[in-house]
């Protein structure tokens, strides 16, 4: 089949308020609801979609909300209209003039991927590379009042079929409560995130996790120390990933040169793009490292995006690909992403993300809007 060549004509951002169905907390503070931006980029007569993952505030990395709108729609919108590709990897090229703010990159990037399937009539996935039709999926838990509330909630997680759990810790919510879930629910796949909680001088205190055996330990240490995971490895058994300091596939390498982890996450818009997060996919497959794709507490369109990276090969762990009703009352995709008893959820067949929007749903749940 020959490669349309494809044309950025237009660009709509839209802007709308989500409250979560509960209150998420991680150990840099508690959101209720989710400020969302959608891109939606219309080229040659097809439209594809993408979702900013900032948070509101600089919490997880320094990108928020308005920070990414400012570079949208000064530095990066205007660079893309008018751009043709007759592949997405050539986008790299127009947004490459951008340092950092990969979120922002990643919205427009997550969109023309997506445009450049609907034009071919494929899935996303398969555009991508992937090669599953079902993703493995783990839940991700925040932090509650207490050790009873959490197991009621993991218990409820494991009824509807999660295959992996994940619980956000910090200090004075760590050991206690894997312990009490290690007594509840005995060897589930269990692992725990600490986005950056601990100083490596807490590196007997985390010895207690190898007594647990968690599949991994996320990010415990600071977001720009990777040379102190590489030394907190060393003092311990379970396997560390990173997640807020692999921001690029170059660091990724960097970080699995120096042994600072053996496990990688993979989250689209930290990494800027698909593009970047198949390039982190190839480097890991070249070296036998496991990855999994994580979660930005994103509406239906990053989730359909994450589940489409997560159909590569090389994701074999369960991922935070969680389904819609883990978040929502009600998602903005019809049909919602949905769990099934084994633990999977379905990699969207559809060409486009754009046939599965609940444009009803969009309209009542739209703040603002803005043309370029
Ligand atoms: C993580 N996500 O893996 C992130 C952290 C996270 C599903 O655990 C607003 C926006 C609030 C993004 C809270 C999961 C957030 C956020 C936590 C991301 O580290
Ligand atoms: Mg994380």
């Amino acid at each position: 089949m020959t490669r349309p060549e494809l044309t950025v004509e237009r660009v709509e951002l839209l802007r709308l308020a989500m409250p979560l169905r509960l209150p998420f907390r991680t150990s840099f503070g508690t959101q209720t609801h989710r400020d969302v931006v959608l891109a939606r980029v219309q080229c040659d007569g097809v439209e594809g979609w993408g979702e900013l993952v900032a948070g509101e505030g600089p919490w997880y990395s320094e990108e928020t909300v308005g920070s990414a709108l400012v570079v949208l729609r000064e530095h990066l919108i205007p660079h893309v209209i008018g751009a043709s590709f007759s592949h997405p990897t050539q986008l790299a090229g127009y947004l490459a003039r951008i340092r950092g703010n990969p979120m922002a990159r990643a919205t427009i990037e997550t969109a023309c991927w997506d445009a450049w399937a609907a034009a071919r009539g494929e899935s996303l996935a398969h555009v991508l590379g992937g090669v599953r039709e079902r993703v493995v999926t783990g839940v991700s838990v925040g932090i509650q009042d207490s050790v009873p509330e959490l197991l009621d909630l993991i218990e409820g997680y494991l009824d509807q079929g999660y295959a992996r759990i994940k619980v956000k810790i910090e200090p004075g919510w760590d050991i206690q409560p894997l312990t009490a879930i290690r007594e509840r629910f005995g060897e589930v796949s269990l692992m725990a995130d600490a986005n950056s909680a601990y100083r490596l001088k807490d590196a007997s205190w985390l010895q207690q996790l190898d007594g647990l055996h968690l599949t991994m330990v996320e990010q415990p240490l600071a977001h720009d120390d990777v040379a102190e995971h590489a030394l907190l490895a060393r003092q311990m058994k379970t396997p560390i990933c990173l997640d807020e300091s692999l921001r690029s596939a170059a660091l990724t390498r960097h970080a699995l040169d120096i042994g600072a982890c053996q496990v990688v996450n993979v989250k689209v818009g930290r990494l800027g793009g698909h593009s970047e997060s198949r390039a982190v996919h190839r480097l890991c497959a070249e070296r036998g490292v496991p990855l999994w794709c994580g979660g930005m507490l994103e509406t239906g369109v990053g989730r359909l995006h994450n589940l489409a990276i997560a159909s590569l090969p090389g994701f074999t762990l369960p991922g935070d690909t969680s389904a819609s009703e883990r978040y929502w009352e009600r998602d903005i995709i019809d049909p919602p992403v949905t769990l099934e008893a084994d633990g999977t959820v379905a990699v969207p067949t559809a060409g486009g993300i754009a046939t599965r929007l609940d444009r009803e749903r969009l309209d009542a749940l739209a703040v603002g809007r803005e043309s370029f």
